[in-house]
């Protein structure tokens, strides 16, 4: 099983390139799951469920959601792999802007909206 980690500041449009991108991995048969993380609230479970695509998600309450997902991480893969997927992603939106939702040499793929300011890079730190 391969993880994929994909970040970027709230509603920069994560989970439309995750689904997006799944159409086209679903057609060469490559089975993927989702876990989403979020600091208080999501309803992304609820599109990935539409979108017909295995997802479980983790809110991290008072918690840094990047701390969150460190700590969470390796029972994430567990359920990657007893979910025998060829692929699991994982979505964050890095709201400490601090820290980072990224492994070491594990991929890792940064969402931006590109209308959102020529110094969001400065602001968002290490999640970019
Ligand atoms: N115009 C436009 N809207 C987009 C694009 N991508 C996403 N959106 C819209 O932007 C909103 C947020 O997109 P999401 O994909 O949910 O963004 P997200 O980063 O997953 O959001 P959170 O997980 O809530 O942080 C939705 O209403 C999308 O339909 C895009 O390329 N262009
Ligand atoms: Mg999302």
């Amino acid at each position: 099983m391969k993880l994929i980690t994909v970040s970027g500041p709230p509603s920069s449009g994560k989970t439309s390139l995750i689904i997006k991108t799944i159409e086209s991995l679903k057609a060469q048969n490559i089975k993927v799951g989702i876990v989403k993380f979020d600091c208080l609230y999501t309803d992304d479970d609820v599109l990935y469920e539409k979108a017909g695509i295995l997802v479980k998600k983790g809110l991290s309450g008072s918690v840094c959601p990047d701390h969150f997902f460190a700590s969470n991480i390796e029972e994430v893969v567990q359920w990657g792999q007893t979910n025998n997927l060829d692929l699991l992603i994982t979505e964050s939106a890095g709201l400490c802007n601090r820290c980072s939702p990224y492994l070491k040499d594990i991929k890792a793929v940064c969402v931006i909206d590109n209308l959102s300011g020529i110094n969001t890079p400065k602001k968002i730190g290490p999640m970019l």
